[in-house]
């Protein structure tokens, strides 16, 4: 059982269209890029102004911040806008985000960018980890030269040191079970079925395969027969779901929890559609990449949450405990904007402090046009 819980959470896909912004306007095409307070992309009808803040005065973040996002990678179509919602959040501080990773998803092509916020004197900085422990060293380093750690999407576990609050997008057991629900309600709870996931040492995918292996025991007749990695890299993914396609040719189910090899199994589906007689492919995805499969019935059901919204919760995050304004005591209350107000949950199990974003979306034929993310 997991103690996570929503306390205040996105109310629904009005608040999640507010937030969309083009996220190409605001990628990064190299391993670094940097956004000030007018970032390229304006903020969408209903975002507080981005000059608006004297709110250190007002016992809110200080201004000037410099926030380092160090995402997964900087290719991935899902970080790029989780990135571009940290810039929209620092934008609206009156202080500025600088993107930085690596093009592949190991703590490795990481290190380089913790040492690099450190360099820059950053006042925090916001990771997604591609290792939970890998990252330990470098972002306890950083920690002791004043800068505030934040994990978001994947979390680290370093044990208390450093200490960091992680920014979760949904109950993690949910995301894990719901996903094994969503397939065995397609597949009548039988058959083969297999996992595609995202790099082998990611946290966030490993803690949701763990709760689908929990869920999994509520259907005995469904069989996890093989889970394989692709690298959050389409064509890893690509050759390790070919792969697994030829050693279980009665495979009746996907379950991708990564929006890269979701996408890329439903682009390989879409054009070998006689496979769709026996296979369904299910997962996280981003509605954008995955509207059309929808439509052309190649996948029904999928879901997520708003990773924009992600990044600017995670943005006001690092913030708030740069400026002293948030903390990571149980209970205790920051403000993310128009988001509203988030309250600090208490470590369980190997999460330390964390807050939900909220429940995950799941999308359909009947509301996938509807998100523009
Ligand atoms: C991929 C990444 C990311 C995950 C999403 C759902 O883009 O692996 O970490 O949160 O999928």
């Amino acid at each position: 059982m997991t103690t996570e819980r929503t306390v205040r959470r996105a109310a629904g896909a009005a608040l999640t269209a507010v937030l969309l912004t083009a996220a190409a306007a605001c990628g990064s095409s190299g391993s670094t890029s940097t956004s000030g307070a007018s970032p390229s992309g304006a903020p969408a009808a209903g975002a507080p102004s981005s000059g608006s803040s004297s709110s250190a005065a007002a016992g809110g973040p200080k201004k000037a911040l410099t926030v380092y996002f160090i995402p997964k990678d900087t290719q991935n179509p899902y970080e790029v806008i989780a990135d571009a919602g940290g810039k929209m959040a620092l934008s609206q501080l009156g202080g500025k985000v600088v993107v930085s990773s690596g093009t592949a998803d190991t703590a490795a092509a990481q290190i380089p960018s913790i040492q690099a916020a450190i360099q820059a004197h950053a006042n925090a900085i916001v990771i997604a980890g591609n290792d939970p422990s890998a990252l330990c060293p470098s972002l306890n380093q950083a920690a002791q030269a004043g800068i505030k750690i934040v994990a978001f999407d994947s979390d680290v576990s370093c044990g208390a040191s450093p200490p960091h609050l992680f920014i979760n997008q949904a109950n993690t057991q949910q995301i894990g079970t719901s996903e094994v629900d969503l397939l065995a309600k397609e597949i009548g709870g039988k058959g083969q079925i297999a996992i595609l996931s995202a790099a082998a040492s990611a946290t966030n995918q490993n803690a949701w395969i763990g709760y689908m292996k929990q869920e999994l025991k509520k259907y005995p007749n469904m069989k996890l027969v093989s889970t394989v990695y692709g690298n959050d890299d389409p064509a890893t993914s690509l050759t390790v779901l070919q792969g697994l396609l030829s050693a279980y040719p009665s495979l009746r189910g996907i379950i991708s929890p990564t929006t890269v090899g979701i996408s890329t199994a439903a682009q390989y589906l879409d054009t070998h559609k006689s496979m769709l007689s026996h296979l369904t492919l299910t997962g996280l995805g981003l509605p954008s990449q995955m509207k059309s499969y929808v439509h052309d019935g190649t996948v029904k059901e999928f879901e997520l949450w708003n990773p924009q919204n992600l990044g600017f919760l995670a943005g006001y995050a690092a913030a708030g405990l740069a400026s002293g304004t948030a903390s990571l005591k149980t209970g205790s209350t920051f403000t993310a904007g128009m988001l509203h107000s988030y309250t600090v949950l208490p470590p369980a199990g190997a999460t330390g402090p964390s807050v939900v974003l909220g429940p995950p979306t799941v999308f359909t034929k009947a509301n996938v046009d509807q998100f523009k993310f």
